[in-house]
């Protein structure tokens, strides 16, 4: 008897740490102030700059944005579908477009279901065969020897995955073979900053699949790797408590919150990261509205796998817009930049005055207005994606890296303000 109490006991208190990575106790007003700092993004309906990712986020946290929300979910309906469902040869003059890509349409389809829709219908049958072709396409660059290169990435891969789990479609055996493989193999997913996010996505694919139960001969396979996943993130853990790095914490915290393996060492490593993200909330650290939105469920302890059947009737709180702060009548004091380029010869160094507090955006426009520098950007739905630089344009596989001198890597997007030397 007294064997079963301790044991009783035990278990209770394993129960109890799966609830430890959930964050309860955040200041509501510091919630409040980062859906505020979605809402003017809410109204930039063009097709480059609508973003599902912050409907999805807003719909899983604890706020609402009114009717602009509504009009921003037919926004997104009526732009992803005009391009998806074009016909790529269609000749109404808008080819130059771009179709969403693999992750952009499985974000769509997790804003649908954010909604409490099921994709469903002619057209909507249509998005699912192309999320699930795009998919047969990677697997297929992928190879029978797991040697290919995707095309996107092994989080777009997952976050494929995850959208139609959370619409209930199956995929096939073959196409979650491959995430599976690459996690028990692991060198394809682990590139520095990126590993974390990209494990926690697939994390959450796979807990998706376990709990639809959708590719049963893979059951096991499926456990096994969410256990693998969860290992590694933890193993990432900063001595701050951050893991990966503090943007990765967030998607890391979405998949730890529903483990259904609580040990104690898990229970230690979130109650380190809430501290550790509780603390960045107060200084600002969160800016970029897609890491808003991949935070905000997190904060009302809810994750992408949710979605399998969402709450659309919780009650969420009505966000009003951040009064606005008068600018401050201060002649600017300017700081100077050094901007070094290595990846071209001869290479590029060159010292840019701007008004302190400038971002590494302004800092490039201002060299590229007044001297020899060019730059390129793609939008994407982080913020301008650096493509090209001084004419030379990132090759397939390779990516402009932008570094604080003298070797870090940036954390932020090009938005926020810069100090010093960046290379
Ligand atoms: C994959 C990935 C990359 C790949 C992208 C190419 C590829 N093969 O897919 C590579 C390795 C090139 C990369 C580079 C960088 N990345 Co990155 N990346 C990601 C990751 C894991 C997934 C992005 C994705 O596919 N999203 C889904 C699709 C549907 O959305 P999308 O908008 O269409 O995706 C595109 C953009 O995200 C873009 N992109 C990728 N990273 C970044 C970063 C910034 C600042 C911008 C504006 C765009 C951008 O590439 C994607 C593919 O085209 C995210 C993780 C996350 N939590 O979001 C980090 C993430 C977005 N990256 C981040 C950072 C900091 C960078 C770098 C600035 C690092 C550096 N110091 O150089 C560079 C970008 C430099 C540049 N040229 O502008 C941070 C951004 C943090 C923030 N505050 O906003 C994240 C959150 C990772 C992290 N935890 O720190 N990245």
């Amino acid at each position: 008897m007294g064997h079963l109490g301790a044991l009783l006991f035990l278990l209770g208190g394993l129960g109890a740490l799966a609830q430890i990575c959930e964050i309860t106790e955040v200041d509501s007003t510091l919630v409040e102030r980062l859906g505020q700092r979605l809402l003017p993004w809410m109204d930039r309906l063009s097709p480059e700059q609508l973003n599902p990712s912050i409907y999805v986020g807003l719909r899983l946290s604890r706020l609402q944005a009114g009717a602009k929300e509504a009009h921003y979910l037919h926004s997104l309906k009526l732009s992803y579908q005009k391009s998806l469902l074009r016909p790529s040869s269609s000749k109404d003059g808008n080819d130059s477009e771009a179709k969403p890509s693999m992750g952009q349409l499985a974000l769509y389809l997790l804003a649908l279901r954010a909604n409490c829709e099921f994709v469903g219908g002619r057209k909507g049958d249509r998005l699912v065969s192309q999320l699930k072709r795009f998919l047969e396409d990677e697997k297929a660059a992928i190879g029978h020897n797991h040697q290919g290169h995707l095309r996107t990435s092994y989080y777009q891969y997952g976050l494929g995955i995850l959208a139609l789990c959370v619409h209930q479609k199956r995929v096939h055996d073959s196409v979650v073979g491959k995430l599976l493989y690459a996690v028990e193999h692991e060198s394809h997913l682990l590139q520095d900053h990126v590993s974390v996010d990209t494990m926690a996505m697939a994390g959450l694919a796979f807990s998706c699949l376990e709990l639809s139960n959708l590719n049963p001969s893979q059951r096991d396979r499926i456990s096994l790797a969410l256990r693998r996943v969860q290992e590694k993130i933890l193993k990432a853990q900063t001595p701050e408590g951050y893991f990966g790095n503090v943007y990765s914490t967030p998607l890391a915290l979405q998949l730890l919150t529903g483990s259904l393996s609580p040990t104690v060492e898990l229970g230690m490593a979130c109650l380190k990261a809430k501290a550790a993200l509780q603390a960045s909330l107060q200084h600002k650290t969160f800016q970029n509205p897609l890491m808003i939105s991949q935070l905000l469920p997190v904060l009302n302890q809810k994750s992408y796998v949710d979605l399998i059947s969402p709450d659309c009737q919780a009650p969420r709180a009505l966000l009003e817009p951040a009064p606005e702060t008068p600018p401050q009548a201060q002649v600017p004091e300017f700081i100077d930049v050094v901007l070094k380029v290595s990846g071209v010869s001869p290479s590029y160094t060159h010292s840019v005055s701007v008004p302190a507090g400038s971002s590494l955006e302004d800092v490039l426009k201002n060299a590229q207005e007044h001297g020899r520098f060019r730059f390129r950007t793609q939008a994407s739905l982080s913020g301008p994606f650096l493509t090209s630089v001084l004419g030379k344009k990132a090759g397939e596989r390779e990516f402009w890296q932008v570094l604080q001198a003298p070797d870090t890597p940036l954390q932020q997007d090009m938005g926020v303000p810069v100090l010093g030397e960046v290379t």
